[in-house]
């Protein structure tokens, strides 16, 4: 015991062991990937700068009061064996040292409770566009809050639904939003208390069942515009390198570029990572989630892409001899290569005149797919994978992740894998053995005898049905 009392008694023994953690840490820097203490966004930096603040006040409060203590200790220390004997003056309360306590006490806490009410006031709502006075303040463009968009955000076991309303679509697990705009965020659940984390952005907020919730985030542009090397080092970026589009696939071939799915740092400043923070059932920790700046451009684009492929009035229809299509148009037909009553899809290469069909008129027309996407496709029903999941349509209620466009998709089964022909082979085998518990492979209803359990049993099939899923980029 005395051994302990002296190493503590040994300032620099002790200074050593509070050191130690922050090696053992340094394997971890502060701007990793979902760092709270990288803040890249107006919201975030309010709570970062809040944290900061009290931060600084408790080590103010540790220095005084330990400062203090060692000056009372030092002063009043005995100072031979006669002083030892002696017992002190024994004295109750000093009144003036109380009050001018509670004084201080009273600033410090009036000092945190401002800013802490302000950015209470400032998380609740986007703010208004006619403050300009606000709008200064936190140097934001009016445009950006104007014309600020909306994405109801739903947690469910255990991936996330994002549904942009002002524009009728909806998507899962990846959330692509343009730079210059504020996002307002309606959180619901639709199963268990949920929590939705967007660190750099956003901070913290529960979903909870019954109720809905909201947080609202804009990027910060400025911030954004550096890319990171396999080391982590960064290096400033074109806006064209921060935010490469996500519409024609740019973003996932970066992402993927000589990386792996694990490392430390965002490889691209426009890249943003999240997690639910809030127990969820046994696949909680594989909860995650993503948010992807885009240019106002490019995101417009994302969006148009996704408006077409949802739009059930733009879907591929059977082939018209009484019709003439053009260029890109695209029709169905049957093919009996692809089996009995099959139809594949063919896409006009030149403006095309009435009763040119596929079949007649090769030169008039391309296939489309190959014929593993075909297959594929054709599985994607048969396997019951339509049970749980829409493709090219909203298909908002649906048990499982939207997939439209799902080869655009950087990651796989909420941002546990990245998305790609080998994670997306091994989901298919078993997906229990990646993410336990996850609802596909134990939902209602699923049982040994379901298509999902069987796959493994069939390379050629979960090969078709990447190769249909791939293929909605
Ligand atoms: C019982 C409902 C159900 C069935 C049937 C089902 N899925 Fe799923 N699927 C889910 C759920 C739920 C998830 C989300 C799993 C998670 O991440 O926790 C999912 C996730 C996925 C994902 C990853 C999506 C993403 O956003 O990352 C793919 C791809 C997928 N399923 C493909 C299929 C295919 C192909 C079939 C048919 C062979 C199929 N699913 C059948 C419910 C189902
Ligand atoms: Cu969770």
């Amino acid at each position: 015991m005395i051994r302990i009392l002296r190493l503590a008694l040994n300032l620099p023994a002790l200074l050593g062991l509070m050191v130690l953690p922050c090696f053992l840490g340094s394997c971890s820097r502060i701007d990793h990937k979902q760092s709270t203490l990288d803040p890249k966004g107006i919201v975030a930096q309010n709570m970062y700068d809040l944290f900061m603040l009290s931060i600084w006040i408790t080590i103010f409060l540790f220095c005084a009061v330990g400062g203090c203590l060692l000056f009372v200790l030092w002063k009043y220390r005995a100072k031979d064996e006669e002083d030892a004997k002696e017992i002190p003056p024994q004295t109750h309360g000093n009144p003036k040292i109380e009050t001018t306590l509670i004084l201080v006490s009273s600033v410090i806490l009036l000092i945190l409770a401002i800013p802490t009410l302000q950015g209470v006031v400032l998380f609740n709502r986007v703010p208004d566009p006619n403050d300009a006075e606000m709008l200064k303040k936190l140097k934001l463009e009016r445009s950006t809050v104007e014309d600020a968009i909306t994405v109801n955000v739903t947690g469910k076991r255990f991936f996330w639904v994002f549904e942009y309303p002002e524009y009728g679509i909806v998507t899962a697990n990846e959330l692509v939003f343009p730079a210059s705009k504020a996002v307002r965020l309606n959180l619901r659940t639709e199963d268990v208390i949920h929590s939705f984390w967007l660190p750099k952005l956003a901070g913290k907020m529960d979903l909870i069942p019954g109720q809905e919730n909201f947080i609202w985030f804009v990027a910060d542009q400025e911030k954004l515009l550096f890319q990171t090397d396999k080391e982590g080092l960064k290096t400033p970026a074109t806006i064209a390198e921060a935010m490469p589009a996500v519409h024609d696939g740019s973003l996932r071939e970066a992402l993927f570029k000589d990386r792996s799915f694990t490392d430390e740092f965002d490889p691209v400043g426009g890249l943003f990572y999240g997690q639910c923070a809030e127990f969820c059932g046994n696949s909680h920790a594989y909860m995650q989630f993503r948010a992807m700046a885009q240019t106002d451009a490019d995101f417009d684009e994302w969006v148009a892409r996704f408006q077409d492929a949802q739009n059930p009035t733009k879907q591929p229809q059977p082939y018209n001899p009484e019709k003439e299509y053009a260029t890109g148009d695209v029709v169905l037909i049957a093919d009996p290569e692809l089996g009995e009553g099959a139809l594949r899809e063919w896409v006009a290469t030149g403006d095309v005149e009435k009763g040119q069909a596929p079949d007649i008129a090769k030169d008039s027309w391309g296939k489309r797919h190959d014929a593993d996407y075909e297959h594929g496709k054709q599985l994607f029903p048969v396997s019951q994978c339509s049970q749980c999941h829409a493709v090219n349509r909203t298909g908002l209620g649906e048990k499982g992740p939207n997939l439209t466009l799902f080869g655009l998709r950087t990651s796989l089964a909420a941002g546990w894998m990245r998305n790609d022909e080998e994670s997306l082979a091994k989901w298919l085998k078993n997906s229990n053995e990646i993410k336990f518990g996850n609802l596909m492979w134990n939902g209602e209803g699923v049982n040994d005898a379901h298509p999902v359990r069987n796959l493994h049993k069939d390379e050629k099939k979960v090969d078709q049905l990447i190769a249909f899923l791939l293929g909605q980029s």
